[in-house]
Order: structure tokens, then sequence, then C-alpha cells
């Protein structure tokens, strides 16, 4: 039972009656998992930041004129790390996200370090097969390996291009020498943060660049430090938010997008950040359940 005056501790705060698992289309599940970041750290109460900043925002959505305060979007559980070998944490995921997705579910994952979508993208791509993912990121994160692993946060792209994925890269502006020539011998369709800053002619060609079933991760350092700022490995140069809540409307409305990601948050009590990122999922989570207008 929740107590009156408090609010519970579901994503969005909504009621248990609402979050139930049975009636739920959406999962949200929080996958407090760090071990590879390079740079500043906290992605592992990630997850928490987000759910707690978004039992503030507003359940009804005005751009989408959806309102969430019933919505049926159960809150999993966290996900318990394991650092046993490097890969097992992509197996736990791939096996928690597998369940769900078995039970018909949308799942929408919350990290943590980059590194947690490999194992969502392999339970997706189990049940809908090769997929088109859209990244939003600051990085590329095609690197074979990094620090000595190929399950580090640096590589999750690579490995789901090795695993016969499209990959469409937006907001891009670091990225090594490796990383450049794979995207030159592979004709990788990547939107730099400098061709985003000129205007919105790419946000078309990025989703033109996708082909159904659509999968988005979304790095948060893929955003400006002026929306984001507590990541791991914060770059200047991003995109704005309305072009960000511009592209998703565009994929959800154009293409079949079976499953998201939010991840890369580095909790430090920035209000401004967590805030973000909760309305960033709220509304995945609400283009998952309604629709673009
Ligand atoms: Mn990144």
């Amino acid at each position: 039972m929740t107590e009156p005056d408090h609010i519970p501790q579901t994503f969005l705060g909504l009621p248990e009656s609402a979050a139930a698992y049975a009636r739920a289309r959406v999962v949200v599940l929080p996958i407090p998992f760090e071990a590879t970041t390079s740079y500043g750290s906290g992605t592992r109460d990630g997850p928490a930041a987000i759910l707690a900043a978004s039992r503030q925002v507003e359940t009804y959505d005005a751009d989408l004129g959806a309102d969430l305060a019933d919505a049926p979007i159960h809150t999993a559980a966290p996900l318990a790390p394991d650092f046993s070998s490097p890969s097992a944490m992509t197996d736990r995921i791939h096996a928690a996200a597998a369940r769900y997705l078995a039970d018909g579910k949308w799942v929408l994952g919350l990290g943590g370090e980059h590194a947690v979508t490999l194992g969502l993208v392999r339970a997706a791509a189990d049940v809908h097969g090769p997929l088109s993912l859209l990244q939003v990121d600051a990085h590329l994160d095609l690197r074979d390996a990094f620090e000595g692993t190929p399950y580090s946060h640096a590589s999750v792209m690579r490995r789901c291009l090795d695993e016969g994925h499209r990959t469409v890269h937006v907001g891009i502006r670091n990225v090594s020498q490796e990383e450049a020539a794979l995207v030159r011998d592979r004709g990788l369709p990547v939107f730099y943060g400098r061709d985003c800053a000129a205007g919105d002619a790419w946000i078309d060609q990025a989703v033109d660049a996708l082909a159904d079933p659509v999968y988005v991760t979304f790095d948060v350092d893929g955003l400006d430090p002026s929306v984001i700022r507590t990541t791991g490995t914060p770059e200047p140069g991003g995109l704005g938010w309305w072009q960000a809540m511009t592209l998703l409307a565009r994929v959800f409305a154009r293409r079949r997008v079976v499953g998201a990601d939010v991840v890369e948050l580095a909790a430090a009590g920035d209000r401004a950040s967590d805030f973000a990122a909760a309305r960033l999922a709220a509304r995945l989570a609400a283009l998952a359940l309604h629709g673009s207008p």
C-alpha cells in the first residue's frame, strides 16, 4: 500500500494499480551497471536519479497530447550488477530483457554505462531479427576493444555492427582514428555535431538511413552539456533539446521502434541534468505507447 502523501517509487510516480506488471505494455528496466567508465564515474547511480526525477515530471505530455497518469508502464526492480566477467552482465541483461519481450512488453532500459545496450539489443534481435540502431551520442563507440575488453562502453556499437545490425550515429563529435577509418571503409551514416548545428535537414536524413525495425540507444552525452552536463565524458557542441525531441518524433512517426535505452547519466546531484534525462525517458515511453502525432 502506498501512503496517501507519498509518491510511489515507480517511474513517473505512477500508482501501483497503473504500474502492475500484468497490464504493462512498457517495462522500465533500471540497470545500475558501471564497470568500464573511462573518465567521470557515477553512472551506477544514473537509473535511481532518473527514477527519482521522473516522479516530478508532469504526466501530461503536451507535445504529444498524451497523459501518462494511468499509463501501463511497469517499473522493474533494478538489475543487480554482475562483475564476474566482461560478458556476464551482458548475458544477465539479455536474459532479463528476453523475459519481458516474451511477455509482449516494450523495454526501456535505463543505464548505467553504455555497455548495457548490447544485452538489450541482443534480446530485441532474438525477437525481431536484425535491427537498425539509432545511436544518439557524442562518441561512436566503434572501437574494436577499449582498455582490454571488447565489452567496453567504448566498443558497444562495434559489437552491434559485428552482430549484423545497421547503425546510424547522431550528435557525434569525438572520434578516434580507428573509428574514422571504419566509418569511411563501411560508409556508415554519421551525423556529426557540427552538421546537426547547421540546421535540421539531417533529421530526416538520419531517419531515411534507418530500416525497420529500429532500436534507439540514447547516450545522454549526445545532448549538449547545456541540457545534460553530468555524464561520464561531456563534450561541447551537442544536440539541443528540441532537436532531440524532433528526431525522436520523426523516428517514431516513420519507423517501427521496438526498444530503447537512456544511458550514461552520471548522478551528481545536478537537478537539471537528472530532470532532463527523466523527461527524455518519459518521452520515449510516451512515444512507445501513443506513437508520434
Ligand atoms: Mn558517449
